[in-house]
């Protein structure tokens, strides 16, 4: 929605003649020295268990063996140097928030410090791999760490086994059929109940009140909706009586989620929260959240388009390729598993488009491509390569090439360890308007994640934010209103103008 102009009617603006008189209250943070709190609130914090489906890949292993090698302060040595476990691309864990100033200065502390959250290390993983190898051979298999690191961390991920997860060859790719040797059995009410137990089995073994369980497993095809089938809460629960064929076991694990009123996050693009799953969350009041981690070229894109539509400069042409040779590379090249990607890759600009309706008219939008291919040799070293075309003033062009080269878990796997963490933090939220006499958590469809999502799952009927500043922004200041300090405004008044 755009509208050409508007006038503020409210009793604290009048418009004169030659001038508009407002009254602002200008919220800002001055801070004092004082002691440091102690404790920092840790009593509060659960030691939760995450069970990943699909561990035993790149994202699952690379994150199981990152946080080992942190707890552990492992260092490794490559041709290059002596590296130390770290977070580096983890918003919660290595990235700041500016708090206020103090005597002029502008004073940052670490995102994770605003509110008690849970330590990384602390963390218990477990899961789900319709591959049975052990944690050890798979993190082997993904080829992604470097050997000195998984050398000092196969002892500790050896006696890692994934759980028999729900595996039908319909909805991925049929080149993964050779890994499939650890399959839950039966029909899909008994996997449901399967995943049921073994999500009680793991709290009850660890000792955990508290699971996550996120999906890192491969990307499915998109399920059909269907009037009758999974369009609502309960006909979904109908068709999963009736082992109807078009349920996928993506849904099925988050079916089983709700149900036990454990948050379920989708890192992978298709459409598990078909309506009628959504409907089931919202009425059990169990937390989801979603789709597709948003790791590398989507993330650019998303700083990128909001840049020059912000800027008044119009990109008419984006052209987004990538080549990479992991196993979701090979899964993502059949035709069904790459239209997911190619979804929830392609509506990322729509929100900053349709924000301006001086650069573009309605219903116009720019070319946007995108292209996978799989290269086995480059293994999980992603190529991406994209060029944005733009016009500028005067009938000028303006053509950005990037291209950049990382390895795809590496990015992903810090963006998985946010995801649970904010996960985690949500369920402990809890608001009320004014007028209101309790107070609830937030809406069981996660937007507070949205930052992390190629595709933000948002309530139904409630506007969907791509733009990466915009997506921090409510991040942070959900995150600031819950220690009491006004959203970050940026006007800089005090320091410069008052
Ligand atoms: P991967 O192919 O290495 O790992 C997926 C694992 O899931 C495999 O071990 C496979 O055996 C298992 N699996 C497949 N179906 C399963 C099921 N129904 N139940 C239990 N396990 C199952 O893939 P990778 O690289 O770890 O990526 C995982 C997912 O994350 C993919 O869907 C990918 O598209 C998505 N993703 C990855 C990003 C990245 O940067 N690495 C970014 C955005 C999304
Ligand atoms: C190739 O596109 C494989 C995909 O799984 C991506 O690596 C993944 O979706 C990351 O995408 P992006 O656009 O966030 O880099």
């Amino acid at each position: 929605m755009f509208v050409e102009g508007f006038r503020v009617e409210s009793p604290r603006v009048r418009y004169g003649a030659g001038e508009i008189e407002s009254e602002y209250r200008y919220d800002t943070t001055e801070l004092a020295p004082a002691p440091a709190p102690e404790g920092k609130g840790k009593e509060w914090v659960v030691r939760p268990k995450v069970m990943l489906v699909g561990w035993g890949g790149n994202n699952g292993t690379t994150l199981t063996a990152g946080v080992i090698a942190n707890r552990e302060g492992i260092s490794w040595a490559t041709k290059e140097k002596v590296h130390k476990a770290n977070y580096f691309g983890s918003l919660t864990q290595a990235s700041t928030i500016r708090v206020g100033s103090y005597n002029g200065e502008e004073i940052y502390a670490p995102f994770k410090s605003l509110v008690p959250m849970v330590n990384p290390n602390d963390i218990v993983f477990g899961g789900w791999d319709i591959s049975g190898m052990n944690l050890a051979d798979a993190m082997a298999r993904a080829k992604v760490l470097d050997i000195d690191l998984q050398k000092q961390l196969r002892h500790h991920m050896a006696s890692m086994v994934p759980l028999p997860g729900i595996y039908n060859p319909d909805f991925i790719a049929a080149n993964q059929g050779s890994r499939a040797n650890n399959i839950i059995k039966g029909t899909k009410k008994e996997q449901v109940d399967h995943i049921i137990k073994d999500i009680r089995e793991f709290k009850e073994k660890n000792k955990v009140d508290k699971v996550v369980v996120l999906w890192t497993a491969n990307t499915e095809r998109y399920s059909n909706v269907v009037a009758g089938l999974n369009d609502t809460m309960d006909n979904l629960l109908a068709s999963l009586d009736k082992d109807e064929a078009e349920i996928s076991p993506s849904t099925l694990y988050a079916v089983a989620c709700v149900m036990e009123g454990v948050p379920f996050i989708n890192g992978s693009p298709q459409n598990t929260f078909v309506p009628g799953l959504i409907e089931f969350a919202i009425k059990k009041n169990s937390v989801i959240g979603g789709d597709d981690f948003k790791s590398g070229q989507t993330k650019m894109k998303s700083v990128l388009v909001d840049f020059l539509v912000g800027a008044g400069i119009k990109p008419t042409s984006i052209a987004s390729y990538n080549h990479l040779g992991n196993n979701d590379g090979m899964n993502l090249s059949a035709p069904q598993t790459f239209r997911s990607k190619e979804i929830s890759k392609s509506g990322v600009v729509d929100d900053m488009v349709s924000s301006n309706a001086i650069l573009y008219d309605p219903g116009e939008h720019p070319d946007h491509v995108i292209v996978i291919k799989y290269v086995p040799y480059v293994g999980d070293s992603k190529r991406a390569m994209d060029e944005y075309t733009s016009e500028i003033f005067m009938g000028g062009k303006n053509t950005i090439v990037l291209h950049n080269t990382c390895e795809d878990s590496l990015l992903a796997a810090p963006i998985i360890l946010d995801l649970v963490l904010l996960a985690e933090l949500s369920t402990r939220i809890q608001l009320k308007a004014d007028g209101q006499d309790n107070y609830h958590s937030f809406h069981p469809v996660a937007t507070i994640l949205s930052y992390l999502s190629k595709a933000p799952l948002v309530p139904p009927g409630t506007p969907v934010v791509n733009a990466l500043a915009k997506q921090r922004a409510m991040l942070e200041n959900i995150l600031r209103a819950c220690v009491g300090l006004a959203p970050e405004n940026n006007m800089m008044l005090s320091t410069s103008e008052m």
